[in-house]
């Protein structure tokens, strides 16, 4: 699989002197937010990668090129298209490549890129979940089946209210995937600090993340990790709110008729409408952080 892929010089760079890198995902840009904000976050995520030690590789699919590292106009390039480009899973990647079409990698996707690359810690916003009403729909995104194959790190806000949180903790569990909180008991739930459920273990620095993880990749070298770090309590939504809006926006979806790849970018929209862009900068604040924190793990990995 490695002839499909394209490491940037820097990224290159750092990874033959064993320096620490991060991956980045595409969808998050492409999908996940409006332009120009997409474009300015993507790049202020990874100026907050370098200021923490590490080296940001922002993952995509260019031109049926598997990509680790982008330049500027590459990550423009990607949010001015925006949805234009194809949301990029797991399945999608040999159609793509064969067809030499780009593709905004989701987690999925981007771990394995990152995998491949030989990278093994990935910041993100918000990973895909079970959905609500998963039950009857069996829309569960192909990012939980990843964390149990692929060995990656991924760290998130937790997952968003869109999805059922029970269900999805209750799935990572039977696939073998560890929840690791930050500073918390509690999984959070990427607007919100809060969710009432509990995650697996818990870690106050990142230096016991990066304990767990060096054993984790001993014992089971393909098994993803998810490390949830809750969004700062100064840019915390009030939780009443959030998800008032988030109820309305999954029952205008079902009106809609809205189903599969499309559900996760719909929701997303239509909350930073109904919320008026409060929910956009809520999510560029969780962005930041946890880019802050995949950085700090990935250079205690180093050490
Ligand atoms: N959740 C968010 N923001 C996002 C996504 C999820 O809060 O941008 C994106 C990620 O790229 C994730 C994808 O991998 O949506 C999941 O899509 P699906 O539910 O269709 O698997
Ligand atoms: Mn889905």
């Amino acid at each position: 699989m490695k002839k499909y892929l394209d490491i940037s010089e820097e990224v290159k760079k750092a990874l033959s002197e064993n320096k620490p890198v991060v991956a980045l995902e595409s969808t998050i840009i492409s999908h996940g937010m409006p332009y120009p904000k997409n474009v300015e976050t993507a790049l202020r995520v990874e100026e907050e990668v370098r200021k923490n030690g590490a080296v940001p590789a922002t993952v995509a699919i260019i031109g049926g090129r598997l990509k680790a590292g982008l330049t500027k106009d590459e990550i423009e390039y990607f949010g001015k298209k925006g949805t234009l480009i194809t949301k990029a899973s797991r399945r999608d990647i040999p159609a793509l490549i064969a067809r030499k079409e780009d593709g905004a990698t989701t987690v999925a996707a981007t771990m394995i890129i990152a995998s491949l690359a030989g990278i093994d810690v990935f910041a993100t916003g918000g990973i895909g979940g079970v959905h609500r009403g998963a039950e009857t729909t069996m829309d569960i995104s192909a990012d939980m089946d990843e964390l149990s194959k692929t060995g990656v790190m991924v760290v998130c806000a937790g997952a968003k209210a869109i999805l059922d949180l029970p269900l999805t903790m209750e799935y990572l569990e039977t696939k073998g995937v560890n929840v690791i909180g930050y500073t918390t008991d509690e999984l959070p739930a990427f607007y919100t600090r809060k969710s009432g459920l509990k995650v697996v273990w818990r870690c106050d620095t990142p230096e016991e993340i990066a304990d767990i993880w060096k054993v984790q990749k001993d014992i089971y070298p393909g098994t993803g990790l998810l490390v949830t770090n809750p969004i700062p309590e100064e840019y915390s939504m009030d939780s009443d709110y959030i998800n008032r809006e988030i109820d309305i926006a999954i029952k205008e979806m079902n009106k809609l008729g809205i189903k599969g790849k499309e559900t996760t970018p719909y929701l997303l929209d239509k909350i930073q409408k109904l919320t008026g862009g409060e929910s956009l900068e809520a999510n560029i604040k969780l962005v930041l952080n946890n880019a802050m924190l995949a950085s700090k793990v990935a250079v205690e990995l180093k050490k």
